[in-house]
């Protein structure tokens, strides 16, 4: 009987089968109930007490090998199988194209502002989001009272000392007169943060293009026909432009300044409310305060400065009447921009 054990154990270590119902077949053979394993062990019974220990041991041996064997043979035989059909597909079928994305509505009427400005000799300035009370508010002629300065209106990160995100991208032209010396043209783009309501016309946080030119004699005419020349870029070769007296803290004069409405040709429309003309941006000569706090004398220079919303021109150029479009980057709505320049 031990020679029958060796002879199954040695078969069961030379099995090497090429597919898996060979695996099955020998598997029935060895240890299915009319298996050779099966016999022996019933053989086993009969056997003479004496040998019944060593024999059983062998037999055991034989039965936990032959179990593991299958097993192992098995799963290589599978992993060869999952090997194989991955390996090549066919290599003839043609790529799948990836779908392209689009540039957001906002980054294509910001850049199309900033490439306006840049034919007119500005250059891109940037800075932080967060800033400080100096950079936002003080060196802009913002009076220690002004509501700006408020909680309601403005984000602040720490009280003691103030540290705040920007209300406006004027900051940045404050870090470019630390570092620069006039002649200083500057068109300066970014997010700005402030603390409202979300609405279809207002949100928290947006985004604004603001300009900066200081030099010797620069006038009021000269801000004038640069922001025509701007108007008739974005708007087209047709628009005229008007101002409108305004306040800001950090020019003197200020304006507002109007666009003629494209849609009804001045007539007036639902757009432009009836009136002809569409806000797009407010601007002024930088008051001599702002020159002096930033190290600029006045009596050498002048300059003028404007800033505009880019949601709001882009609301005016797409005809979009709710600004939180912008924000909630539905793919139905951005897929709309795909062919805009
Ligand atoms: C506006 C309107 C008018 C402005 C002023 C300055 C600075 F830094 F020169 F003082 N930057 N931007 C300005 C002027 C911004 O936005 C409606």
């Amino acid at each position: 009987m031990i020679e029958k054990i060796q002879t199954l154990l040695q078969r069961v270590e030379a099995f090497a089968p090429q597919t898996a119902a060979e695996i099955e077949e020998f598997r029935i053979k060895v240890l299915g109930k009319k298996g050779e394993l099966t016999a022996l062990m019933e053989e086993f019974k009969s056997v003479a007490p004496e040998l019944k220990r060593e024999l059983g041991q062998k037999l055991n041996h034989l039965k936990s090998a032959a179990l593991e064997r299958i097993n192992t043979l098995k799963g290589e035989l599978e992993e060869k199988q999952m090997a194989q059909s991955s390996e090549v597909g066919d290599m003839s079928r043609p790529g799948s194209a990836e779908g392209l994305g689009s540039r957001h509505p906002i980054s294509l009427v910001k850049n199309q502002i900033v490439e306006i400005f840049s034919r007119l000799g500005y250059t891109v300035a940037e800075g932080p989001e967060i800033e400080d009370d100096w950079h936002v508010f003080s060196a802009l002629n913002f009076p220690p009272e002004h509501p700006a300065r408020d909680m309601q209106d403005t984000f602040f990160i720490e009280k003691q000392p103030d540290i705040l995100l920007r209300t406006h991208t004027s900051s940045i032209q404050v870090r470019t007169m630390e570092h620069q010396k006039p002649p200083i043209r500057v068109i300066c783009p970014g997010r700005v943060f402030r603390n409202e309501a979300i609405s279809y016309r207002a949100h928290c946080i947006f985004h604004q293009v603001e300009g900066l030119y200081i030099d010797k004699g620069v006038s009021f005419a000269d801000m004038k026909q640069s922001l025509l020349y701007f108007a008739k870029e974005l708007f087209g070769e047709s628009a005229t432009i008007r101002m409108r007296p305004s306040y800001f803290p950090f020019t003197e004069p200020s304006a507002e300044v109007d666009v003629s409405c494209n849609l009804c040709g001045g007539k007036g429309c639902n757009v432009c409310k009836g009136t002809g003309w569409l806000e797009i941006m407010g601007c002024g000569m930088v008051d001599p305060n702002v020159l002096t706090a930033n190290g600029i004398d006045p009596k050498e220079y002048s300059g003028f400065a404007f800033g505009m919303g880019v949601e709001r021109i882009a609301m005016l150029k797409y005809g979009v009447k709710d600004l939180r479009l912008y924000f909630e980057n539905d793919v139905r709505f951005l897929h709309q921009f795909d062919s805009a320049l």
